[in-house]
Parts: C-alpha cells; sequence; structure tokens
C-alpha cells in the first residue's frame, strides 16, 4: 500500500475507488432516480437481496411459516448491483438505502421498518415467536442480536472488502481485518461450546442474525476465504452452522432473491409457497 498518500484538509469526492461495488458507492444520501416499488397481495412486502442482511429476514419469514404463523410475503428483488436502493420508492422505505427494508401492511397503517436487526425484532414481537417476551433470555438474545449488527461491519465492510472485493491486496487492512474476525469466531466458539444455540437452549432471532454472516463463512460460502481463516478449527461454530443449515426454513431463506450460484437455488422473487417448486431459474429460464 502507498505511504505516500497525504489526506488533503478536505476531502473531495472525485474518482471511483475502484473495488468491486464502486460504481455504486456515494458520498451522498437521498435518491437518484424515480421509481415506485410494486406491492403484491399478502400483508408483508419485503424488498431485500439474498445477501447475508437479506437472508436473515427471509429465513425469518419461511420460520415463522413453517412454525404455522400467518406470516405471508412478498419478497420483491432489489438488485444492488444496479441501483435500485436510490429508487425513490425504496428511499422512502429505508433512508439508508440499503436491503432489506420491509413494509408491514397488516395494521390500519403501512409501517415501514429496515435495519435487519429491527426486521427480526419486529417480527418476532409480533408473532412472538424466536424471542422470549421477557426475562434474561429475552436479554441474552438481544445481547446477541445487537452483537451481531455491531460486529459484521467488520467482518463484510472490513474483512470482505480488503479480502476479496478490493482492487489490489493491501497486508495491513487484511491482517486488521483477519484478526478482528477471527477473534469473534472465537467469541462464538467459547458461547456455543456451553450451549445449543447463541442465546441458549431455544433457536432464536440472533441465531437467524448470526449464522447468514459467520455461519456461511465457516461454511466456505463468503469470501472463498474459510483456509484462509481456518475455520475447521472453530469447532463448535462448525456443529452449530451445519445443524442451521439443515433446516428446511433456512434452505428456503437462503432462495428468496438470490439471483447468483446455481439456478435451483435462485427464487428472483417469491409471492407464494409453491414457488419453492415452480419458479426457481432453472424452471422458469432453464439453459437450453
Ligand atoms: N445494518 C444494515 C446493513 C444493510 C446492508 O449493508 N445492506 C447491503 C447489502 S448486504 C446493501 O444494501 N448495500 C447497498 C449499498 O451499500 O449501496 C442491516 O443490517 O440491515
Amino acid at each position: 500500500m502507498s505511504d505516500t498518500y497525504t489526506p488533503p484538509d478536505v476531502w473531495t469526492w472525485e474518482t471511483e475507488s475502484g473495488g468491486k461495488f464502486a460504481s455504486t458507492n456515494r458520498p451522498i444520501a437521498g435518491a437518484t432516480h424515480d421509481k415506485e416499488l410494486p406491492v403484491g397481495k399478502h400483508p408483508f412486502q419485503l424488498y431485500s437481496l439474498a445477501t447475508p442482511n437479506g437472508v436473515k429476514v427471509t429465513v425469518m419469514f419461511e420460520e415463522l411459516l413453517a412454525a404455522g404463523h400467518h406470516a405471508e410475503y412478498d419478497a420483491w428483488r432489489i438488485d444492488i448491483g444496479e441501483g435500485d436502493q436510490f429508487g425513490s420508492g425504496f428511499v422512502e422505505i429505508n433512508p439508508n438505502s440499503k436491503i432489506p427494508a420491509l413494509m408491514d401492511r397488516s395494521g390500519d397503517t403501512p409501517l415501514r421498518v429496515f435495519e435487519s436487526g429491527s426486521i427480526l425484532m419486529h417480527l418476532a414481537e409480533k408473532f412472538d415467536a424466536f424471542l422470549p417476551q421477557s426475562g434474561p433470555e429475552r436479554t441474552e438474545t438481544l445481547n446477541w442480536l445487537f452483537w451481531q449488527m455491531g460486529s459484521a461491519p467488520y467482518l463484510g465492510g472490513g474483512f470482505g472488502h480488503f479480502y476479496a472485493y478490493a482492487p489490489e491486496k493491501w497486508q495491513y487492512p487484511i491482517d486488521r481485518f483477519a484478526m478482528e474476525t477471527k477473534r469473534q469466531l472465537d467469541v462464538l466458539d467459547r458461547q456455543l461450546a456451553e450451549r445449543p444455540y447463541i442465546a441458549g437452549n431455544a433457536y432464536s432471532i440472533a441465531d437467524m442474525a448470526i449464522w447468514p454472516w459467520y455461519g456461511q463463512l465457516v461454511l466456505g460460502r463468503l469470501y472463498d476465504a474459510a483456509t484462509f481463516l481456518d475455520v475447521t478449527s472453530y469447532t463448535h461454530v462448525m456443529a452449530w452452522a451445519e445443524k442451521i443449515d439443515a433446516r428446511a426454513a433456512v434452505q428456503r431463506g437462503r432462495m428468496v432473491n438470490r439471483s447468483f450460484g446455481e439456478p435451483h437455488m435462485q427464487l428472483h422473487e417469491r409471492h407464494d409457497a409453491s414457488d419453492f417448486d415452480t419458479r426457481t431459474q432453472d424452471k422458469i429460464a432453464p439453459s437450453s
């Protein structure tokens, strides 16, 4: 990394920084173009993409449905590579222009919910599921939910960015964020050595928040970094990740709003439970 850069007195936005996603990065908030969002027939309208933050919420919906709750939802795909998150309709729901964003239309007045942790809490409280109503178990679940919200940016925006997406490999940031990512994995490993799920004996929104990042990391699905980070040494995280991965609702949740990977795993939009059988990309756009 060059050691000759001297920051100017005032930073100005002059050039693209390079690297993946550079073309959509901007130093200003707000909409770049007018675009209304579609609205489907169900009480919950989700606007998202199958990144780890998006998967948290689609897993929650599929878990709620699997548990018998009336949590039917329409899931619309927001292509963040194309800048859909800067459309006027999306920005009205999430002024931070990031997926996932939810419109809860189940009440008299539509309610916007953004930030994946806020969405998980909102749904958990609405359906009284995957989050104890009170007591130490509730506090512990929220401890880990908020741990994830604060920690994952070091994994994604820090380690993932410099290891996989930056235009060049620079040792300083990779070392810094690999160290922090491994420390976080060790935090989880020690926690999971003592209990089956993150917050105790019950599967909860804390697992749903943490698994898409740290579970998928140790399963080798994030940044192709499993060997580099020696993930198999975190044996309790590995066992927990595999256990969660085997859940049918998790397998369905991973497919929703997904537009990469194997065609049979991609369900671009989800409007009905039957879509998993009939509307995956291998079925609606079979390669010839
Ligand atoms: N703290 C937010 C983070 C959401 C987030 O970073 N979403 C990313 C995809 S994983 C995104 O929409 N990026 C688009 C952009 O930065 O323009 C949450 O948990 O909901």
